[in-house]
């Protein structure tokens, strides 16, 4: 969508969002809510061009299992790729050098577990996922998130690879000690699955923004921010610059967006348009949605080319290049 259209569709959807739900009485919006959804068959998405991960949450479903395990097994097989640097082993390090990670992991029933400033654990989302199903706590950080994972049995790994020290080590020499966002380079995976129940889970895991301040976390772990999933309407995931999706509870809002009746795209440039208009300098960063309802249609919109998603469903797997603002 070019930027006069979207424009328009933002202004026209932003005062459809004023008059109709804001007078809808709480009876009239959970209804909406519990459109009928038929036929729904799995399906995954993910964010970026991560066929490995949708291939394996793929395996799963097609077995009959669950969205949770799809999603867990899915975005594992990037936190293991040491070719994907936004990722688990191998990530960017922060400005001092220290790989860290944030991850979440939401369910159908609406239970969630995260992990955010994780040291020398490959799989976050498995830590995630057992702060969700074993701990009575939502979100774990640093120090104890990393001596829960030992409790639970993940072993203790070196996670700056080499590659990723000596980009760090000649990025030092050119930085003036900023933390940077690389509008095109980042592949934060954020995955979405619906299992042949019709039941939706979400994962989102990342090493953050490269070379970032040490201590900071961004939005991919925090529910409702880099991931939401309600059951009853669909799911969102959001990757690019955190401190933005933070700032509009991104994927919640696409979700929302979803359940007053806007299609997974629309949902998306909605929630894009949020950000957009309340930053001059939108130029300067990249930030992208994807979504999905309960019906398996799905979409993605972003602030600049270059952002895709990965989509695979009965119909087979294909990348998608999201539409954009610029
Ligand atoms: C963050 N959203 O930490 C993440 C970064 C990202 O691909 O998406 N990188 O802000």
């Amino acid at each position: 969508m070019k930027r006069r259209k979207f424009l328009k569709n933002s202004s026209l959807s932003t005062a459809g969002l004023i008059s109709a739900p804001v007078l809808a009485s709480c009876q009239e919006a959970t209804s909406s809510a519990t459109t009928t959804y038929e036929n729904v068959k799995p399906i995954v998405i993910a964010t970026w061009n991560v066929p490995n991960a949708t291939n394996k949450a793929w395996e799963v479903l097609e077995k009959g299992g669950t969205a949770l395990d799809a999603v867990e097994e899915g975005v594992k097989m990037e936190e293991a790729d040491t070719n994907n640097q936004s990722v688990g082993k191998g990530g960017r390090p922060d400005r001092d050098g220290n790989v860290t990670l944030d991850a979440c992991i939401m369910d159908s029933k609406g239970n969630c577990g995260a992990v955010v400033y994780l040291q020398n654990v490959t799989h976050a989302v498995s830590v995630a996922r057992k702060v969700m199903e074993d701990t009575p706590h939502v979100m774990l950080a640093g120090i104890g998130a990393e001596q829960f994972a030992y409790e639970q049995g993940f072993p203790k790994e070196n996670l700056l690879t080499e590659k990723s020290r000596l980009e760090w080590e000649e990025w030092k020499k050119e930085s003036k000690y900023q933390p940077v966002i690389n509008i095109e380079n980042h592949d934060t995976i954020g995955m979405v699955a619906i299992d042949s129940e019709g039941n939706i889970s979400g994962a989102c895991t990342t090493s953050g923004m490269a070379y970032k301040m040490a201590g900071r976390v961004g939005d991919s772990p925090i529910i409702g921010s880099g991931l939401f999933v309600d059951n009853e309407v669909g799911g969102a995931a959001a990757t690019g610059q955190g401190e933005e999706v933070v700032k509009t509870v991104g994927s919640f809002l696409v979700v929302e967006l979803m359940r007053q009746g806007r299609s997974p795209q629309e949902a998306c440039e909605e929630a894009v348009a949020r950000i957009v208009k309340s930053n001059p300098n939108h130029k300067s960063f990249q930030v992208g949605y994807i979504a999905i309802n309960k019906n398996g249609e799905t979409g993605g919109y972003c602030i600049h080319s270059g952002f895709s998603y990965r989509v695979y469903s009965e119909e087979g797997h294909r990348n998608i290049e999201s539409e954009s603002f610029l």
